[in-house]
């Protein structure tokens, strides 16, 4: 029986491409560049399935044009945000996504950011590297402590809870949203807030590990950024779009907002150029996920939906 042929969109580990290479006809462009609308309308004639990255984008017009020989988009990615799923479901098309594998490699991007912030990292390196380092005083580079502080969390998904799991060993006070409270097992001790606004109140430091909906989309808008205690630490390792970006700024000019931490922006791949004139904003190219473990875990992930779907079950990771 000849093999399905899939379409790796983007460069994945090594280890995936050639676990692909041996159960599927693999079209791979080792150019590594995001896939148009077009190229995925055209692709989607020549293949039984496609591993993108939330780089992609299956808008409901591309997916109406989608031919009807693709039958499965397996992400490479656990947010969805770049699939209309309801087009996609629609047109009998099976999605999946790749949750749990990549939470720990996230949240420690995040703790990451969050000491980067809270420590002055930026200033702190640029001070170094650059040879300026010509004084120090007690009152030098003067830091916010994680201990005792209090995290909020907003999306105890998996990457939440992987962040408060390592958040405890900094012993902070955590904090959290959701949109259900958790059990108390995974709860662990955290205090739950049945809103944002509570939440807000009093989170010294704010982490976001929800996903981009319709309802999150600018989440932290200048009126909930102004709901956080002055001096506030914002983290994103999630998506760009729940912050206001513009807002941001503003805050951080005023000095509401002490510091943050951002992984994901609006505008990708480019960020936001208004931040980088600010030492206290650190930031990643979007690459909490991007370590060799969890990159080798979320292909095979990709992968194990993909085989299951063609021997004809339901994929573990179905949306
Ligand atoms: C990836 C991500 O950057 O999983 C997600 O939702 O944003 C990331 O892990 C990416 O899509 C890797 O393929």
């Amino acid at each position: 029986m000849s093999k399905p042929v899939i379409w790796i969109t983007r460069t994945l580990s090594n280890a995936t491409l050639e676990r692909a290479r041996r159960d599927y006809e693999v079209i791979w462009d080792a150019a590594d560049t995001p896939g148009s609308a077009e190229d995925i309308i055209k692709m989607s004639a020549s293949v039984d399935g496609i591993i993108p990255c939330h780089s992609e984008h299956f808008s409901a017009d591309v997916v109406a044009q989608l031919d009807p020989r693709l039958k499965i988009v397996a992400n490479h990615s656990v947010g969805v945000d770049h699939c209309d799923l309801d087009a996609l479901r629609g047109k009998g098309i099976v999605v999946t996504n790749t949750p749990d594998v990549l939470s720990d490699a996230t949240a420690e991007l995040a703790m990451m950011l969050m000491l980067g912030a809270a420590r002055n990292a930026v200033a702190g390196d640029r001070t170094v590297r650059s040879g300026t380092w010509d004084f120090w005083s007690p009152a030098f580079l003067v830091g916010k402590q994680l201990t005792g502080a209090r995290l909020g969390i907003v999306g105890m998904g998996g990457v939440g809870r992987a962040f408060a799991r390592k958040a405890r060993g900094f012993d902070m006070e955590i904090h959290y949203h959701n949109r259900s409270r958790l059990s108390p097992e995974d709860e662990a001790g955290a205090i739950y807030h049945e809103t944002l606004e509570s939440l807000l109140a009093v989170s010294d430091f704010l982490s976001l590990h929800c996903p981009a909906t319709p309802e999150t989309v600018g989440l932290m808008n200048a009126d909930r950024l102004a709901q956080l205690p002055k001096g506030a630490v914002l983290v994103n390792t999630a998506r760009g779009n729940l912050i206001d970006e513009a807002a941001l700024v503003d805050a951080l000019d005023a000095g509401h907002i002490g510091a943050a931490g951002l992984d994901c922006f609006v505008t990708e791949p480019g960020g936001n150029p208004a931040f980088a004139s600010y030492d206290n904003v650190m930031m990643m190219p979007h690459v909490g996920s991007a370590t060799v473990q969890t990159r080798d875990a979320m292909g095979f992930k990709a992968l194990d939906n993909l085989d299951a779907f063609f021997r004809g079950e339901s994929p573990p990771n179905a949306l």
